[in-house]
């Protein structure tokens, strides 16, 4: 059994070489047919056509040695690449042969919403035994998505598995290689036992703690002040390394997945992060990438050297791969581990995989007090409380480097509700109010902000394409992500779901809204809408807004993104943390069908 420490290295052609190239074909076995008790088989097939068909099963799995039940579609985790071509209508056949209930969402995808997937918000879910036929019209879309149970905790056991979308006419994108590179988490653990664990202690799985090691750039003055609010400044996934082993295409990190080019090649590779609690930061040693997409959606290429990926986000980037091997790392964002992959210019090749990075520590702006920082001195000591929540925010500073310094929580109420609007549901299920939440959609993200080279930020992202509906919002919204970290309780709005109490969030047929999301936390969350694209607001002219799916929302901080509601019916919308969904952070959003509401003409909008 492996456990990457901090600091470990992976040797240079560590493990079994080239075990599985994605390039080298595999046999499609187990296509359609259930498991009957073999082992789940590592990396997938793909399936495209008119009519495909999925089942759902379920098997043995070992990783690196380590030994689990999981969840296979197909045979194999993750399960089959569906391969879909824009204009083109489809079928996809999916049997269930679990003894419990299971489901397939399409993530990304534009769909009527009986076929979205998601239980108890659109269709009755997929008994056992049974098959559910999801009956597409023609794709309106291209680009990198994927699919996952929405069924309980499934997905986490293995239940997940890439889509491509290839467009009608030429791809704006070139490449001379196509990889789908999609990043997950394994463990031998029982989803439900993690989720047991988390409602237990907040932290159990955080052997970073901070009172367990001695290097932190922590004062004793820091520790306590940490300790007095109940809080970690390590705090920064709550499922870690200590458990997970990081998956590249269902490979952990010893297990040599490779992409194979030949030197002067343009190589695309398509990242999805599919894990169920895991950010990463993706970077390739030695190498400048180019973002060309982001959710599927084509953007100008924008040359960086690192970039981080939100569960559920999917980036597309270009490399022109030099030597012999590169390393593509995907670290999680705690740095407990990673996953690896290789671009070699033959089977076998290797390059260097660089030890883990030091671990991060959450700042000033994850508590949500962006702009009361000291300036250059590093003092927190005797800083002024009456200047705190005042003054104009400078969006380039909203990023905070230093490590909470010790400074006199006298006087500052990081539980101070008064400041949440009256729509906010005060209780238990809320530790933490933001005092002074900024845009923060200029930042890398945690733990990225003082490495030495170029990493995206969502200001950098600029739609390839025009977006078709320029009009100005006529309605702004504001939803409060809420929780009580200790307790493990996750809402939005102070209000943790349950299908019993349900009051969705509505819109009207063509509505065009401007939604702010305001992270009352101290975790980053992903934040997903189903059925829809959504224009960033990120600073890029109205008509460039980049088109997500997913939107993180940086600690403390906020993001906003406009909305023309012009998908009828009843879709999730949740944190895409698996536990943090399942613990409540999850809603449903009602789109009057189209005719409840007057039409209005859309800017730009052709035929
Ligand atoms: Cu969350």
């Amino acid at each position: 059994m492996l456990t990457m420490n901090r600091r470990s290295l992976l040797g240079a052609g560590a493990g079994a070489a080239g075990l599985l190239g994605a390039a080298a074909f595999t046999p499609a076995w187990a296509r359609g047919a259930s498991l009957n008790g073999r082992h789940i088989r590592a990396g997938f097939d793909e399936v495209s056509g008119a009519s495909i068909d999925l089942t759902i099963g379920e098997g043995p799995r070992v990783v690196q040695g380590r030994r689990g039940h999981a969840i296979a579609v197909n045979g194999s985790v993750p399960g089959p690449l569906v391969r879909l071509k824009e204009g083109e209508a489809v079928r996809l056949n999916v049997t269930n042969t679990l003894d419990e209930d299971s489901s397939i969402h399409w993530h990304g995808l534009l769909l009527p919403f009986q076929f979205d997937g998601v239980p108890g918000v659109s269709f009755p879910g997929i008994r056992p035994g049974e098959t559910f036929t999801y009956d597409l019209p023609p794709i309106r879309q291209t680009g990198t998505y994927w699919w996952h149970s929405h069924s309980g905790l499934q997905e986490q056991a293995g239940h997940y598995g890439p889509i491509v979308i290839e467009p009608a006419g030429p791809d704006p994108v070139q490449a001379d290689r196509d990889y789908v590179l999609l990043l997950s988490e394994f463990t031998p653990m029982h989803p439900h036992t993690i989720m047991d664990k988390l409602k237990k202690g907040e932290g159990y799985f955080n052997y970073q703690r901070t009172t367990w090691t001695d290097d932190y750039p922590l004062s004793g003055e820091d520790r306590r002040m940490w300790a007095e609010m109940r809080m970690m400044p390590t705090d920064i996934l709550d499922v870690t390394g200590s458990t997970y082993t990081y998956l590249a295409n269902g490979h952990g990190p010893m297990e040599g997945l490779e992409f194979l080019f030949n030197p002067g090649q343009r190589v695309r590779i398509r990242v999805i992060n599919g894990s169920a609690m895991t950010f990463f930061n993706v970077r390739i040693p030695g190498a400048r990438i180019h973002i060309v997409a982001a959710d599927g959606q084509n953007v100008r290429p924008v040359p960086v050297e690192e970039f981080q990926i939100g569960t559920a986000e999917t980036y597309d980037f270009i490399v022109e791969p030099t030597g012999e091997a590169m390393t593509i790392v995907a670290e999680s964002m705690d740095r407990s581990g990673m996953a690896v992959a290789t671009l070699a210019s033959r089977p076998g090749a290797r390059a260097p995989v660089p030890a883990l990075r030091d671990a991060p520590l959450l700042t000033m702006a994850d508590m949500g007090m962006s702009g009361m920082d000291h300036g250059a001195s590093g003092e927190m000591d005797g800083m002024n409380h009456a200047a705190m929540g005042h003054g104009p925010q400078n969006p380039a500073s909203t990023q905070q480097p230093e490590p909470m310094e010790a400074m006199n929580m006298e006087g500052m109420n990081m539980r101070d509700t008064s400041m949440l609007p009256p729509d906010v549901e005060v209780g238990p299920g809320i530790d933490m109010v933001a005092m002074n939440p900024v845009d923060r959609t200029g930042d890398p993200g945690i733990g990225l902000d003082k490495v030495p080279h170029r990493v995206l930020t969502y200001r950098d992202l600029v739609a390839l394409e025009p977006n078709d509906d320029l009009r100005t919002p006529s309605r702004q919204m504001e939803i409060h992500l809420t929780g009580n970290m200790e307790r493990f309780m996750w809402s939005f709005d102070g209000k943790k779901f349950s299908s019993v109490s349900e009051d969705p969030i509505r819109f009207a047929y063509n509505e065009r809204v401007r939604v702010k999301l305001v992270n009352d936390t101290m975790m980053a969350h992903p934040i997903h809408l189903h059925g829809h694209f959504f224009e960033l607001v990120n600073g890029a002219p109205a008509d460039r807004q980049p088109q997500k799916h997913t939107v993180i929302v940086q600690p403390g901080g906020s993001a906003s993104f406009d909305l023309t509601a012009d998908e009828s019916g009843d879709w999730a919308f949740h944190c895409h943390l698996l536990y943090h969904m399942h613990a409540g952070m999850f809603q449903i959003v009602t789109v009057a069908p189209q005719g409840d509401a007057p039409e209005q003409e859309r800017v730009g909008e052709h035929g």
